[in-house]
């Protein structure tokens, strides 16, 4: 890759990322073993549909939901499995549904003080009738693309890394299904995680700075100049193996990144987008965003003299 122009930029940046991260704990949270996990909700009533994803070991996102709002009493029931016996004795969390029209919507339902340990299937269950709207077990799903039964970036370089990457190929890599494994496969990857391309923690943000040292710009930057064997967690957001700065065709490693800089899901699995001097930003972010954004402006203005 071109690396030339960015030996400057390289220094800039792991110099400002360095003294940032100087007060770094290793305090990093192993993530849950089923997070990714998906459960697409068969459909038995109510025109109840959409597809859940487990966030966390207390958090689980709702995609694509869509529900008429009938029936008396419908909430979100976790079981131990999809029988009614299991719903009867399972868990209610999120809000009342019934009444409110769901229509594709995205949302995000936090257990609140417990966990999905022992849990293994969702339904929209009507608590009077003791009747399944629609359910489904979690599954790891086809975002588990090497079949580890965990969804992790690892999934991600399966796919990059996969021998049919750029020509013809089925299987789990070919995530899309179009007989064809590429780019387009790990964009809807990402695309059904909650996040974008930049996001080496998969945190479902694309940020600079943090206090214990996973930042997706700290991150990259303490891998900066790695030429081969590189993986998503480093920083390598374009399968090629390095992690780099800058390319002409805007292909570098920063540059993607910095594309998606403060890129972040909401409260409600929404992708929101903060400007730079909004004043919730903490202080060392703000600093850094611009740092990095001043690397990218030298890398781009120094273009010029090698010419196209
Ligand atoms: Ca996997
Ligand atoms: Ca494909
Ligand atoms: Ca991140
Ligand atoms: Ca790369």
């Amino acid at each position: 890759m071109n690396r030339f122009p960015s030996r400057r930029a390289l220094v800039v940046l792991s110099v400002a990322v360095v003294a940032l991260a100087g007060v770094s704990s290793n305090a990093s949270a192993e993530p849950y073993a089923r997070a990714g996990w998906t459960a697409e909700l068969e459909t038995y009533a109510h025109d109840v549909s959409g597809v859940a994803i487990i966030v966390d070991a207390d958090t689980f996102r709702v995609d694509d939901f869509t529900y008429d709002g009938g029936g008396p009493a419908v909430y979100f029931y976790l079981g131990r499995d999809t029988s009614n016996e299991a719903f009867k004795q399972g868990l209610r969390v999120g809000p009342l549904l019934t009444g409110t029209t769901f229509d594709h919507d995205s949302l995000v339902i936090d257990l609140d003080g417990t966990t999905l340990d022992g849990y293994h299937a969702l339904s929209v269950w009507c608590e009077d009738f003791y009747v399944d709207f629609g359910s489904a077990t979690f599954t790891p799903g086809p975002l588990d693309t090497n079949l580890d039964q965990i969804v992790n970036s690892a999934d991600i370089d399966a796919i990059y890394h996969d021998p049919a990457f750029g020509g013809a190929g089925t299987g789990p890599v070919d995530y899309n299904n179009d007989s064809a494994v590429n780019q387009i496969d790990v964009d809807d990857w990402l695309s059904d995680f909650g996040t974008v391309r930049g996001d080496a923690n998969l945190d479902a943000d694309v940020d600079v700075w943090a206090l214990d040292g996973t930042g997706d710009a700290q991150v990259l930057s303490s891998n900066l100049g790695t030429t081969t064997g590189a993986i998503w967690g480093n920083g390598d957001f374009n399968g090629d193996g390095d992690v780099d700065v800058w390319a002409f065709d805007g292909s570098g490693d920063a540059q993607i990144l910095s594309e998606n800089l403060n890129t972040s899901a909401g409260d409600m699995g929404v992708r929101t987008t903060v400007v730079l001097t909004a004043t919730s930003v903490p202080e060392p972010s703000t600093t850094a965003m611009l740092i990095v954004a001043g690397v990218i402006g030298i890398v781009c203005r120094r273009r010029k003299p090698w010419g196209d």
